[in-house]
C-alpha cells in the first residue's frame, strides 16, 4: 500500500512537472501552460505590460491580478490591468502596477474564467522584483 501511494505521489508529480515548458505557468486542473513574455521589465512604481499566451485555444478567458502577499499573511491586490485578447490563446496585459515600499511579494494571479466570468482555475506566479 505504501509503494502504492508512493507511486500515485510520483507519477502526479512528474505529469505537473511535465506538463508545461520550464519557466510556464502551469495550470493543473486544465491541463493549460501559460508563458509569460515581459514587455517591459517588471520594476516598482510603474506601469509595466506582458504578452501572456497560452498553449492551446480554449473558451477559457484569462484574467491577470497583480496580487500582493504580505508577510504578516494579509492579501491584496493593485491597480486594475487592461487585458487585451489578441487571439483566443494571445493576451497583452498593459498597466500592470506593483506599488513599492512594503514588507511583501508580488505575484501575478492567473484565472481562467468560463462564459459566465467565473473562475475556473486561478495560479499565482511570482514576480521577481
Ligand atoms: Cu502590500
Amino acid at each position: 500500500m505504501k509503494k502504492l501511494l508512493l507511486f500515485v505521489f510520483l507519477s502526479s508529480f512528474t505529469s505537473a512537472l511535465f506538463a508545461c515548458e520550464p519557466g510556464e505557468v502551469s495550470f493543473a486542473k486544465t491541463n493549460l501552460c501559460a508563458k509569460i513574455s515581459w514587455i517591459t521589465a517588471p520594476a516598482f512604481n510603474q506601469y509595466t505590460s506582458a504578452a501572456i499566451s497560452l498553449n492551446e485555444n480554449t473558451d477559457l478567458k484569462l484574467n491577470v491580478i497583480p496580487w500582493m502577499v504580505m508577510s504578516g499573511g494579509h492579501e491584496h491586490g493593485s491597480r486594475p490591468v487592461v487585458i487585451t485578447n489578441s487571439s483566443p490563446a494571445d493576451y497583452l496585459i498593459e498597466k500592470i502596477y506593483f506599488m513599492g515600499g512594503m514588507k511583501g511579494e508580488w505575484y501575478l494571479k492567473l484565472q481562467l474564467l468560463n462564459d459566465k466570468k467565473e473562475v475556473v482555475e486561478e495560479v499565482r506566479t511570482l514576480v521577481a522584483l
